[in-house]
């Protein structure tokens, strides 16, 4: 290797951990959910400039149950809904979005892509009692909480923003200001 090119490799190095030591400009939201059941909430930030890819999530049917019943998801994500019991189940959607995918056996399940933000209540027509819940969410900034009731969202560009609790159904909201690094603490 030549002195040059050692030189402008050397260069590329130094350039390279400057970017990685620059501070990130992020910070973290955290803090507590007070319910019955705080890991069933889901706490998320409302809007977050830039656009998010979906990815894929699963939702199963075990024991007559949707399982998580509650999935936070990107919009734009693919959820595979499974079977795992040895009786048929359906699903059925009403909310944000309306569907039905249809009845199906053992093993087999059926797809769904969400292409609509908000609250979608998932349902099977056979079994009355299953109820689950897709919440559809602008950004993969949201977190559910232990079930201490102690959240934290990782990482949050620096900036304004409205932070949603989403519990049962209902969502509650409050303002916060996320530092460019540490911490907030709020509280639902
Ligand atoms: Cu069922």
């Amino acid at each position: 290797m030549n002195l040059l090119k050692k030189s402008a490799l050397l260069a590329i190095v130094f350039f390279a951990a400057l970017l990685l030591a620059l501070p990130s400009m992020a910070g973290d939201i955290e803090g507590t959910v007070g319910a019955p059941k705080p890991d069933n909430a889901v706490v998320y930030v409302e809007k977050v400039a830039g656009t998010f890819p979906g990815g894929k999530a699963k939702m199963d049917q075990d024991h007559k149950m949707f399982v998580p019943s509650v999935l936070p998801i990107v919009l734009g994500t693919s959820v595979e809904f499974h079977n795992s019991d040895s009786v048929q189940h359906n699903v059925f959607a009403v909310g944000a979005e309306q569907f039905n995918l249809g009845t199906y056996g053992t093993g087999a399940g059926a797809q769904r892509t969400f292409s609509k933000l908000g609250e979608v209540d998932i349902l099977c027509n056979v079994h009355p009692e299953m109820a689950g819940y897709v919440l559809v969410l602008q950004n993969p900034f949201f977190a559910q909480p232990e079930p201490g009731g102690k959240f934290r969202i990782a990482n949050v560009p620096a900036g304004d923003y409205v932070v949603m609790a989403w519990y049962g159904g209902k969502t509650k909201k409050q303002n916060v200001k996320v530092p460019v690094t540490g911490s907030v603490s709020i509280s639902f």
